[in-house]
């Protein structure tokens, strides 16, 4: 039996599919699934912003993993193969919290995480008795996970250095989010408890994989402190270099720091989201305290870690100047990279729930309304008063004017230890940002 799993890519606002020649890291969800699928079976992935689809390959099961902005591109690719009468699974975040939408369009769902119902799934399908649905109670213990196919990653798909054969390889060391923010889609889906997988199963996926750079694909790698310094010792002789996502609360922890950088931690992706304490409060997100924001910069930069500063635009209070701001202080900060999201209501989540109550979306499934009306709608399907500019306005802008060459040379000259790579890549989003900043998703 042939199983393909999908990774499918996304509409841009002119209903274009977005293809790109090189993605910055693999994903690891469709390898992780293709490593639960039992040896006498065939499987192959695809990744479609990297690749197309063969339709008309022999396949006999095909699995898709769904996230809310691809969502419409899924039912797309769905519909194609029940078309060619293949059945169609579909599982992943999005279905998780819409699980009767994709029940429309696939013949069996997975519901949350996938451990113990994929496997099960892919049992019946051989024994001829798919069911409609399949949900399991979350794993308390990651013990003994399998290790992603990285043999199913061809690694000219991906951006590497010219030196490195492997791109950056995505690991998971846990699952979870104590915090709560509103807009976030992960304490749903993951919960609110932390569970880490055992130090050595993670630097035993590590050496297996062979590669030197990695991705630590979790949410908030320092939410637990002190978990996070045993796990930075633990892989300091490792010698591998990697990027993984913290939070500002970093500010106050540089021994912390300190013992990331030592590990290998060269980039780092931090949610700061806002400069506004209001706006902050309002999405739940009270720890994150604006006036800590330079500490954060402060020790990263100290340490050589470049980072990735992300913001959130398009809330009630943000303006074209307070924007500016942003950017501005984002320059003086000499932050390596900036992303600025519109606000995005993702279903499941208490923001959705929230703008729903008020009226504030154009469709309660806007995302399946993106290729059509684009634009029209923002976006991210939330009605703006005629005096607030939207999310997606305000981002434009700002990525327009952090990634300009002379916001560069300010942040670049002069030339710091490792800021080779971020200059280059600088660059390279410069030249992106002209043809489509959607692209830069
Ligand atoms: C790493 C990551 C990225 C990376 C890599 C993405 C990639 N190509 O793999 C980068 C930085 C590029 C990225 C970018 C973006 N991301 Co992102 N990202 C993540 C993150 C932190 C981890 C994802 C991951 O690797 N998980 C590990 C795997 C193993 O878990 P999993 O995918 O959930 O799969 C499990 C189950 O869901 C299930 N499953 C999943 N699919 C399927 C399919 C089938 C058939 C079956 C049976 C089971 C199944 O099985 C797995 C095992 O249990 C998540 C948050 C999170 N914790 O999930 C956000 C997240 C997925 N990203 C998100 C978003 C919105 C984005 C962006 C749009 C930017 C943004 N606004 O943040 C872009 C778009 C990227 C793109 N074009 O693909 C949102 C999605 C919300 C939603 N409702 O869709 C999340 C949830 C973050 C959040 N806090 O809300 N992202
Ligand atoms: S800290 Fe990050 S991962 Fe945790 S709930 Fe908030 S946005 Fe989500």
């Amino acid at each position: 039996m042939h199983i393909k799993i999908i990774l499918p890519s996304f509409y841009d606002e002119h209903g274009n599919l977005v293809k790109t020649k090189k993605v910055f890291v693999p994903c690891i969800t469709i390898r992780y699934l293709a490593a639960m699928v039992p040896n006498h079976h065939r499987v192959s992935v695809v990744e479609e912003s990297v690749e197309d689809i063969d339709y008309d390959e022999k396949v006999d099961l095909v699995g898709i993993t769904v996230q809310t902005f691809s969502a419409e591109r899924a039912y797309d690719v769905a519909a194609e193969y029940k078309k060619r009468g293949v059945p169609v699974v579909m599982g992943g975040i999005h279905v998780t919290a819409v699980p009767d939408e994709a029940a429309l369009r696939a013949d069996a769902i997975v519901v949350g995480e996938a451990e113990d119902t994929w496997p099960e799934l892919i049992k019946d399908f051989e024994n001829n008795r798919l069911k409609k649905r399949y949900e399991k109670p979350a794993r308390d213990s990651l013990n003994n996970l399998p290790y992603p196919r990285f043999d199913l990653i061809d690694p000219q798909k991906y951006i590497r250095s010219f030196f490195n054969p492997m791109p950056l390889i995505p690991i998971q060391t846990g699952r979870g989010c104590s915090h709560n923010c509103d807009f976030c889609a992960t304490t749903r889906f993951y919960g609110e408890k932390i569970r880490h997988r055992p130090i050595e199963d993670i630097i035993a996926e590590i050496k297996q994989s062979k590669a030197t750079t990695f991705f630590f694909v979790d949410d908030n790698l320092t939410a637990d402190y002190k978990w996070a310094k045993e796990f930075f010792k633990a892989i300091k002789p490792l010698q591998i270099k990697y990027h993984c996502q913290m939070d500002t609360l970093i500010h106050a922890k540089p021994e912390l720091v300190a013992l990331a950088a030592e590990s290998g931690c060269f980039h780092c992706y931090v949610g700061f989201e806002s400069q506004d304490p209001q706006v902050l409060r309002s999405v739940n997100k009270r720890f994150n305290q604006p006036e800590e924001y330079k500490n954060v910069f402060r020790l990263l930069n100290k340490y050589n870690i470049a980072c990735y500063a992300s913001f959130i635009v398009g809330f009630d209070n943000d303006t074209m100047g307070g924007i500016k701001y942003t950017v501005n202080f984002l320059v003086e900060q000499k932050a390596a990279f900036a992303a600025f999201f519109p606000l995005c209501p993702f279903p499941g989540t208490p923001l959705y729930q929230r703008l729903k109550s008020d009226n504030r979306l154009f469709f309660d499934d806007w995302w399946l309304h993106k290729r059509e009306l684009g634009e029209k709608m923002n976006h991210t399907g939330i009605k703006y008063a005629d005096n607030q500019t939207p999310g997606y306005v305000l981002s434009y802008n700002a990525l327009h004017d952090f990634y300009s060459y002379s916001s560069m040379a300010k942040r670049f000259l002069p030339p710091r230890k490792n800021t080779m790579f971020s200059f280059l890549a600088n660059i390279d989003i410069n030249h992106r940002l002209r043809s489509s900043f959607l692209n830069l998703l």
